[in-house]
Protein backbone atom coordinates (compact mmCIF):
# COMPACT_ATOMS: atom_id res chain seq x y z
CA UNK A 1 0.00 0.00 0.00
CA UNK A 2 1.65 3.36 -0.91
CA UNK A 3 1.94 6.06 1.64
CA UNK A 4 1.17 9.53 0.20
CA UNK A 5 1.17 13.14 2.37
CA UNK A 6 -1.23 14.98 -0.26
CA UNK A 7 -3.99 13.36 -2.68
CA UNK A 8 -5.60 15.57 -4.67
CA UNK A 9 -8.85 14.40 -7.10
CA UNK A 10 -11.28 15.50 -9.29
CA UNK A 11 -9.22 17.56 -10.97
CA UNK A 12 -8.38 18.49 -14.89
CA UNK A 13 -4.60 18.13 -15.16
CA UNK A 14 -2.38 20.19 -17.89
CA UNK A 15 1.20 18.46 -17.35
CA UNK A 16 2.88 20.82 -20.33
CA UNK A 17 5.37 17.39 -20.79
CA UNK A 18 7.50 18.11 -23.94
CA UNK A 19 6.19 17.43 -27.13
CA UNK A 20 2.89 15.74 -25.82
CA UNK A 21 -0.12 17.71 -27.58
CA UNK A 22 -2.94 19.96 -26.02
CA UNK A 23 -0.86 20.94 -22.76
CA UNK A 24 -0.10 17.61 -22.21
CA UNK A 25 -3.70 17.52 -20.28
CA UNK A 26 -4.83 14.19 -18.64
CA UNK A 27 -7.52 12.18 -19.87
CA UNK A 28 -10.50 12.31 -18.53
CA UNK A 29 -10.63 13.19 -14.44
CA UNK A 30 -6.88 13.57 -13.45
CA UNK A 31 -5.35 12.51 -9.48
CA UNK A 32 -2.39 13.91 -8.39
CA UNK A 33 -0.27 12.46 -5.52
CA UNK A 34 2.47 14.13 -3.20
CA UNK A 35 5.22 12.65 -0.82
CA UNK A 36 7.96 14.69 0.92
CA UNK A 37 7.78 17.55 -1.77
CA UNK A 38 7.74 15.49 -5.24
CA UNK A 39 4.96 14.51 -7.31
CA UNK A 40 4.53 10.51 -6.24
CA UNK A 41 1.48 9.50 -8.81
CA UNK A 42 0.12 11.52 -11.45
CA UNK A 43 -2.84 10.20 -14.08
CA UNK A 44 -6.41 9.24 -14.44
CA UNK A 45 -8.12 8.52 -11.54
CA UNK A 46 -8.86 4.94 -12.96
CA UNK A 47 -5.12 3.84 -13.05
CA UNK A 48 -4.68 5.08 -9.60
CA UNK A 49 -2.59 2.27 -7.28
CA UNK A 50 -4.02 1.58 -4.05
CA UNK A 51 -2.47 3.72 -1.55
CA UNK A 52 -3.35 5.92 1.44
CA UNK A 53 -2.59 9.44 1.52
CA UNK A 54 -2.33 11.67 5.22
CA UNK A 55 -4.24 14.45 3.44
CA UNK A 56 -7.13 13.74 0.50
CA UNK A 57 -8.90 16.83 -1.42
CA UNK A 58 -11.40 16.90 -4.14
CA UNK A 59 -10.37 19.84 -6.61
CA UNK A 60 -13.88 19.52 -7.88
CA UNK A 61 -13.13 19.87 -11.82
CA UNK A 62 -10.90 22.16 -11.04
CA UNK A 63 -7.76 22.94 -13.76
CA UNK A 64 -4.30 22.03 -12.45
CA UNK A 65 -0.91 23.09 -14.22
CA UNK A 66 2.91 23.41 -12.68
CA UNK A 67 3.34 26.25 -10.99
CA UNK A 68 4.96 29.80 -12.82
CA UNK A 69 7.99 30.07 -12.94
CA UNK A 70 8.88 33.79 -13.63
CA UNK A 71 13.09 33.32 -14.90
CA UNK A 72 14.09 36.80 -15.75
CA UNK A 73 13.71 39.45 -13.22
CA UNK A 74 15.47 42.56 -11.31
CA UNK A 75 12.95 42.97 -8.81
CA UNK A 76 15.53 43.87 -5.54
CA UNK A 77 15.92 47.44 -6.12
CA UNK A 78 15.08 50.80 -4.36
CA UNK A 79 13.14 54.00 -5.12
CA UNK A 80 11.27 54.22 -8.66
CA UNK A 81 11.73 55.92 -12.18
CA UNK A 82 7.84 56.89 -12.49
CA UNK A 83 9.33 60.38 -12.56
CA UNK A 84 11.71 59.58 -15.56
CA UNK A 85 8.01 57.44 -17.09
CA UNK A 86 6.32 60.66 -16.99
CA UNK A 87 9.44 62.55 -18.43
CA UNK A 88 9.60 60.70 -21.22
CA UNK A 89 6.00 61.01 -22.29
CA UNK A 90 6.17 65.06 -21.65
CA UNK A 91 8.54 64.21 -24.30
CA UNK A 92 12.43 64.26 -22.81
CA UNK A 93 14.70 61.41 -24.36
CA UNK A 94 16.19 58.99 -23.28
CA UNK A 95 19.44 61.10 -23.57
CA UNK A 96 18.44 64.11 -21.55
CA UNK A 97 17.37 61.95 -19.04
CA UNK A 98 20.56 59.82 -18.69
CA UNK A 99 22.90 63.05 -19.23
CA UNK A 100 20.54 64.42 -15.75
CA UNK A 101 21.76 61.05 -14.06
CA UNK A 102 18.40 59.48 -14.61
CA UNK A 103 18.29 55.56 -15.82
CA UNK A 104 20.10 52.88 -14.43
CA UNK A 105 22.19 55.23 -12.57
CA UNK A 106 19.20 56.53 -10.37
CA UNK A 107 18.32 53.21 -9.18
CA UNK A 108 21.62 52.38 -8.48
CA UNK A 109 22.63 55.17 -6.23
CA UNK A 110 19.45 54.25 -4.15
CA UNK A 111 19.83 50.86 -4.22
CA UNK A 112 23.99 51.77 -2.79
CA UNK A 113 22.12 54.12 -0.32
CA UNK A 114 19.40 51.34 0.81
CA UNK A 115 20.00 48.75 3.71
CA UNK A 116 19.53 45.25 3.13
CA UNK A 117 16.57 45.44 5.19
CA UNK A 118 14.90 48.46 3.57
CA UNK A 119 16.08 46.41 -0.07
CA UNK A 120 13.55 43.20 1.18
CA UNK A 121 10.89 44.71 2.47
CA UNK A 122 10.63 46.75 -1.01
CA UNK A 123 10.85 43.67 -2.74
CA UNK A 124 8.90 41.36 -0.61
CA UNK A 125 5.46 42.93 -1.99
CA UNK A 126 6.76 42.34 -5.90
CA UNK A 127 7.36 38.71 -4.72
CA UNK A 128 4.29 38.05 -3.14
CA UNK A 129 2.71 39.83 -5.98
CA UNK A 130 3.89 37.29 -8.43
CA UNK A 131 3.01 34.85 -5.87
CA UNK A 132 -0.63 35.57 -6.13
CA UNK A 133 -0.81 34.82 -9.50
CA UNK A 134 0.73 31.56 -9.48
CA UNK A 135 4.42 31.92 -9.09
CA UNK A 136 6.50 29.41 -7.41
CA UNK A 137 9.94 30.28 -8.61
CA UNK A 138 11.62 33.47 -9.70
CA UNK A 139 14.44 34.31 -10.78
CA UNK A 140 16.63 37.24 -9.26
CA UNK A 141 19.22 39.15 -10.83
CA UNK A 142 21.80 41.64 -9.06
CA UNK A 143 22.55 44.59 -11.55
CA UNK A 144 21.87 47.92 -9.51
CA UNK A 145 24.88 47.85 -7.62
CA UNK A 146 27.78 48.21 -9.60
CA UNK A 147 30.19 47.83 -6.95
CA UNK A 148 31.23 44.50 -4.66
CA UNK A 149 29.46 45.43 -1.29
CA UNK A 150 26.26 46.61 -3.02
CA UNK A 151 25.92 43.67 -5.47
CA UNK A 152 26.29 41.19 -2.92
CA UNK A 153 24.41 42.97 -0.72
CA UNK A 154 21.40 42.76 -3.62
CA UNK A 155 22.09 38.67 -3.59
CA UNK A 156 21.78 38.67 0.01
CA UNK A 157 18.76 40.09 -0.08
CA UNK A 158 17.25 37.91 -2.99
CA UNK A 159 18.34 34.85 -0.99
CA UNK A 160 16.81 36.13 2.06
CA UNK A 161 13.47 36.53 0.09
CA UNK A 162 13.25 32.66 -0.50
CA UNK A 163 13.16 32.44 2.63
CA UNK A 164 10.81 35.10 4.04
CA UNK A 165 8.00 33.75 1.18
CA UNK A 166 7.22 30.50 -0.10
CA UNK A 167 9.12 31.41 -3.42
CA UNK A 168 11.93 29.15 -4.28
CA UNK A 169 14.10 31.89 -5.60
CA UNK A 170 17.30 31.82 -7.96
CA UNK A 171 20.03 34.25 -8.01
CA UNK A 172 22.11 35.60 -10.67
CA UNK A 173 25.49 37.47 -10.75
CA UNK A 174 24.18 40.60 -13.36
CA UNK A 175 26.90 43.12 -12.07
CA UNK A 176 27.74 43.75 -15.68
CA UNK A 177 24.53 45.41 -15.79
CA UNK A 178 26.61 49.00 -16.89
CA UNK A 179 29.38 50.64 -16.49
CA UNK A 180 29.42 52.99 -13.07
CA UNK A 181 30.68 56.18 -12.84
CA UNK A 182 33.41 54.74 -11.21
CA UNK A 183 35.36 53.09 -13.99
CA UNK A 184 34.05 56.36 -16.46
CA UNK A 185 34.12 54.32 -19.04
CA UNK A 186 35.99 51.92 -18.92
CA UNK A 187 34.33 48.46 -19.11
CA UNK A 188 37.64 46.47 -18.99
CA UNK A 189 38.72 47.60 -15.55
CA UNK A 190 35.50 47.00 -14.65
CA UNK A 191 34.82 43.68 -15.96
CA UNK A 192 38.47 43.07 -14.13
CA UNK A 193 37.51 44.23 -10.61
CA UNK A 194 34.10 41.80 -11.67
CA UNK A 195 36.36 39.10 -12.92
CA UNK A 196 39.11 39.26 -10.19
CA UNK A 197 37.41 40.48 -6.82
CA UNK A 198 33.61 40.21 -7.04
CA UNK A 199 33.24 36.79 -8.94
CA UNK A 200 35.14 34.76 -6.29
CA UNK A 201 33.30 36.28 -3.41
CA UNK A 202 30.22 35.32 -4.73
CA UNK A 203 31.27 32.01 -5.39
CA UNK A 204 33.01 31.41 -1.93
CA UNK A 205 29.36 32.49 -0.43
CA UNK A 206 27.41 30.54 -2.70
CA UNK A 207 25.04 33.76 -3.75
CA UNK A 208 24.33 32.82 -7.22
CA UNK A 209 23.07 30.41 -9.58
CA UNK A 210 24.54 31.74 -12.82
CA UNK A 211 25.75 35.21 -14.10
CA UNK A 212 24.51 37.18 -16.87
CA UNK A 213 25.29 40.42 -18.32
CA UNK A 214 24.27 42.85 -20.92
CA UNK A 215 26.05 43.03 -24.10
CA UNK A 216 24.60 45.97 -25.59
CA UNK A 217 26.00 48.98 -27.65
CA UNK A 218 25.50 51.08 -24.00
CA UNK A 219 26.92 48.51 -22.12
CA UNK A 220 29.35 45.50 -22.83
CA UNK A 221 30.41 43.99 -26.27
CA UNK A 222 30.97 40.67 -26.86
CA UNK A 223 34.84 40.47 -26.12
CA UNK A 224 34.14 41.78 -22.51
CA UNK A 225 31.24 39.39 -21.91
CA UNK A 226 33.55 36.91 -22.99
CA UNK A 227 36.16 37.76 -20.50
CA UNK A 228 33.50 37.34 -17.51
CA UNK A 229 32.10 34.62 -19.10
CA UNK A 230 35.07 32.82 -19.01
CA UNK A 231 35.74 33.50 -15.72
CA UNK A 232 32.30 32.54 -14.56
CA UNK A 233 33.19 28.73 -16.11
CA UNK A 234 36.35 28.43 -14.94
CA UNK A 235 34.40 29.11 -11.55
CA UNK A 236 32.02 26.63 -12.22
CA UNK A 237 28.87 29.19 -12.64
CA UNK A 238 26.60 28.30 -15.98
CA UNK A 239 26.03 31.76 -17.73
CA UNK A 240 23.19 33.35 -19.53
CA UNK A 241 22.73 37.01 -21.39
CA UNK A 242 20.46 39.78 -21.97
CA UNK A 243 21.27 39.65 -25.86
CA UNK A 244 20.61 41.69 -28.72
CA UNK A 245 17.65 43.78 -27.44
CA UNK A 246 18.48 47.08 -28.91
CA UNK A 247 21.20 45.95 -31.59
CA UNK A 248 22.65 43.51 -32.84
CA UNK A 249 26.30 42.71 -31.23
CA UNK A 250 26.75 38.72 -31.78
CA UNK A 251 24.91 38.02 -28.18
CA UNK A 252 23.20 35.08 -29.22
CA UNK A 253 26.37 33.51 -31.01
CA UNK A 254 28.25 34.49 -27.88
CA UNK A 255 25.48 32.79 -25.46
CA UNK A 256 25.77 30.26 -27.85
CA UNK A 257 29.61 30.23 -27.94
CA UNK A 258 29.50 29.38 -23.71
CA UNK A 259 26.59 26.98 -23.41
CA UNK A 260 24.57 29.54 -21.91
CA UNK A 261 21.04 29.27 -19.92
CA UNK A 262 19.31 31.41 -22.31
CA UNK A 263 19.54 34.68 -24.27
CA UNK A 264 17.37 37.09 -23.66
CA UNK A 265 15.38 39.68 -25.48
CA UNK A 266 17.06 38.96 -28.68
CA UNK A 267 14.62 41.22 -31.28
CA UNK A 268 17.76 41.94 -33.41
CA UNK A 269 19.32 38.65 -33.12
CA UNK A 270 20.69 37.14 -36.31
CA UNK A 271 19.71 33.82 -38.22
CA UNK A 272 23.18 32.75 -37.41
CA UNK A 273 22.65 33.49 -33.90
CA UNK A 274 19.10 31.62 -33.76
CA UNK A 275 20.76 28.44 -35.47
CA UNK A 276 23.83 29.05 -33.37
CA UNK A 277 21.30 28.47 -29.98
CA UNK A 278 19.46 25.68 -31.75
CA UNK A 279 22.64 23.78 -31.65
CA UNK A 280 23.77 24.82 -28.03
CA UNK A 281 20.04 24.14 -26.64
CA UNK A 282 19.96 27.72 -24.96
CA UNK A 283 16.20 28.72 -24.49
CA UNK A 284 15.21 32.13 -26.01
CA UNK A 285 13.95 34.42 -22.96
CA UNK A 286 11.20 36.67 -24.74
CA UNK A 287 10.59 39.80 -22.58
CA UNK A 288 7.33 41.79 -24.13
CA UNK A 289 7.46 43.97 -20.86
CA UNK A 290 10.52 46.14 -22.00
CA UNK A 291 9.26 46.00 -25.60
CA UNK A 292 5.95 47.79 -24.67
CA UNK A 293 7.66 50.31 -21.90
CA UNK A 294 10.30 51.06 -24.31
CA UNK A 295 7.66 51.38 -27.61
CA UNK A 296 9.69 48.85 -29.71
CA UNK A 297 9.28 48.29 -33.17
CA UNK A 298 11.47 45.58 -33.66
CA UNK A 299 9.57 42.16 -32.94
CA UNK A 300 11.57 39.28 -31.80
CA UNK A 301 12.21 36.34 -34.67
CA UNK A 302 9.67 33.95 -32.84
CA UNK A 303 8.86 32.47 -36.38
CA UNK A 304 12.54 31.68 -37.02
CA UNK A 305 13.01 30.64 -33.47
CA UNK A 306 9.95 28.29 -33.83
CA UNK A 307 12.25 26.96 -37.31
CA UNK A 308 15.20 26.10 -35.68
CA UNK A 309 13.31 24.69 -32.77
CA UNK A 310 14.85 27.00 -30.11
CA UNK A 311 13.10 26.53 -27.05
CA UNK A 312 10.71 30.01 -25.80
CA UNK A 313 10.25 31.22 -22.33
CA UNK A 314 8.44 33.94 -21.41
CA UNK A 315 9.22 36.43 -18.25
CA UNK A 316 8.03 39.77 -16.62
CA UNK A 317 11.72 40.94 -16.97
CA UNK A 318 10.46 43.07 -13.51
CA UNK A 319 12.66 46.32 -13.10
CA UNK A 320 11.74 49.94 -12.67
CA UNK A 321 13.11 51.15 -15.94
CA UNK A 322 12.00 49.30 -19.10
CA UNK A 323 9.46 46.82 -17.29
CA UNK A 324 7.47 47.97 -14.54
CA UNK A 325 5.20 45.18 -14.85
CA UNK A 326 5.09 43.14 -11.85
CA UNK A 327 2.86 40.14 -13.77
CA UNK A 328 4.15 36.70 -15.45
CA UNK A 329 0.56 36.75 -16.47
CA UNK A 330 0.75 40.23 -17.90
CA UNK A 331 3.72 38.85 -19.50
CA UNK A 332 2.33 36.02 -20.93
CA UNK A 333 -1.07 38.07 -22.04
CA UNK A 334 1.55 40.37 -23.90
CA UNK A 335 3.37 38.13 -25.72
CA UNK A 336 0.19 36.70 -27.36
CA UNK A 337 -1.04 39.96 -28.29
CA UNK A 338 2.83 41.15 -29.16
CA UNK A 339 4.69 38.45 -29.93
CA UNK A 340 2.26 36.17 -31.64
CA UNK A 341 2.89 33.27 -29.25
CA UNK A 342 0.31 30.71 -28.92
CA UNK A 343 -1.02 30.58 -25.59
CA UNK A 344 -0.24 27.46 -25.51
CA UNK A 345 3.12 28.10 -26.08
CA UNK A 346 2.81 31.23 -23.75
CA UNK A 347 1.76 28.88 -20.65
CA UNK A 348 5.21 26.55 -21.88
CA UNK A 349 7.25 29.29 -21.67
CA UNK A 350 5.76 30.08 -17.91
CA UNK A 351 6.68 26.97 -16.77
CA UNK A 352 8.49 24.16 -18.92
CA UNK A 353 10.71 26.68 -20.62
CA UNK A 354 11.40 29.13 -18.06
CA UNK A 355 12.40 25.54 -15.73
CA UNK A 356 14.78 24.94 -18.77
CA UNK A 357 15.96 28.77 -19.00
CA UNK A 358 17.39 28.21 -15.11
CA UNK A 359 18.95 24.61 -15.60
CA UNK A 360 15.71 23.08 -13.82
CA UNK A 361 14.01 21.34 -16.36
CA UNK A 362 14.69 17.63 -14.96
CA UNK A 363 13.17 19.51 -11.42
CA UNK A 364 10.55 21.42 -12.22
CA UNK A 365 8.06 23.05 -14.92
CA UNK A 366 5.86 20.32 -15.99
CA UNK A 367 3.83 17.89 -14.33
CA UNK A 368 6.00 14.29 -13.86
CA UNK A 369 6.75 11.85 -11.48
CA UNK A 370 9.75 12.80 -9.37
CA UNK A 371 9.16 16.53 -9.83
CA UNK A 372 9.01 19.18 -7.41
CA UNK A 373 5.37 19.16 -6.80
CA UNK A 374 5.09 23.40 -7.75
CA UNK A 375 1.06 22.88 -8.42
CA UNK A 376 -1.22 25.78 -9.68
CA UNK A 377 -4.83 25.20 -9.39
CA UNK A 378 -7.10 27.77 -11.26
CA UNK A 379 -10.72 28.65 -11.49
CA UNK A 380 -10.44 28.36 -15.30
CA UNK A 381 -12.33 27.01 -18.25
CA UNK A 382 -9.30 26.01 -19.94
CA UNK A 383 -5.58 26.28 -19.41
CA UNK A 384 -5.57 28.99 -22.74
CA UNK A 385 -7.39 31.39 -20.47
CA UNK A 386 -4.14 32.03 -18.42
CA UNK A 387 -2.66 34.14 -21.19
CA UNK A 388 -6.21 35.60 -22.32
CA UNK A 389 -7.21 36.59 -19.25
CA UNK A 390 -5.25 39.27 -16.89
CA UNK A 391 -6.38 40.91 -13.69
CA UNK A 392 -8.89 38.28 -12.95
CA UNK A 393 -7.68 36.61 -9.35
CA UNK A 394 -7.92 32.84 -11.15
CA UNK A 395 -5.36 31.45 -9.11
CA UNK A 396 -7.60 28.69 -6.34
CA UNK A 397 -4.55 27.88 -4.69
CA UNK A 398 -0.85 27.40 -5.20
CA UNK A 399 1.21 24.62 -3.77
CA UNK A 400 4.48 25.02 -3.54
CA UNK A 401 7.11 21.78 -3.19
CA UNK A 402 4.09 20.25 -1.62
CA UNK A 403 2.90 22.66 0.78
CA UNK A 404 -0.34 23.98 0.39
CA UNK A 405 0.65 27.03 2.63
CA UNK A 406 -3.37 26.68 4.34
CA UNK A 407 -2.93 26.66 7.93
N1 LIG B 1 17.90 45.55 -20.23
C1 LIG B 1 16.88 46.28 -19.81
O1 LIG B 1 15.90 46.58 -20.46
C2 LIG B 1 17.11 46.62 -18.37
N2 LIG B 1 18.38 46.09 -18.15
C3 LIG B 1 18.78 45.44 -19.22
O2 LIG B 1 19.81 44.80 -19.26
C4 LIG B 1 17.07 48.08 -18.04
C5 LIG B 1 17.11 48.22 -16.55
C6 LIG B 1 16.78 49.63 -16.10
O3 LIG B 1 16.50 50.50 -16.96
O4 LIG B 1 16.76 49.84 -14.86
FE1 LIG C 1 16.48 42.30 -17.89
Amino acid sequence: MLAWDLLLTDARVATMRNAAPDYGVVDGTGTIAVKDGKIAWIGAASELPAGKALEQRSLDGRWITPALIDCHTHLVFAGDRAEEFERRLLGASYEDIAKSGGGIMSTVRATRTASAAELLAAALPRINALASEGVATVEIKSGYGLDVATEIKMLEVARQLGKESNVNIRTTLLAAHTVPPEFENDADAYIGLICDDLLPQVVAGQLADAVDAYCESIAFDASQVARLFQKATELGLPVKLHADQLSDGGGAELAARFNALSADHLEYSSLAGIEAMAGSGAVAVLLPGAFLTLGETRLPPVAKLRAAGVPIAIASDCNPGTSPICSLRTAMMLACRLFRLTPEECLAGATREAARALGLADDRGTLEIGKRADLAIWEIGHPRELAYWTGTPQLAELIADGHTGRS
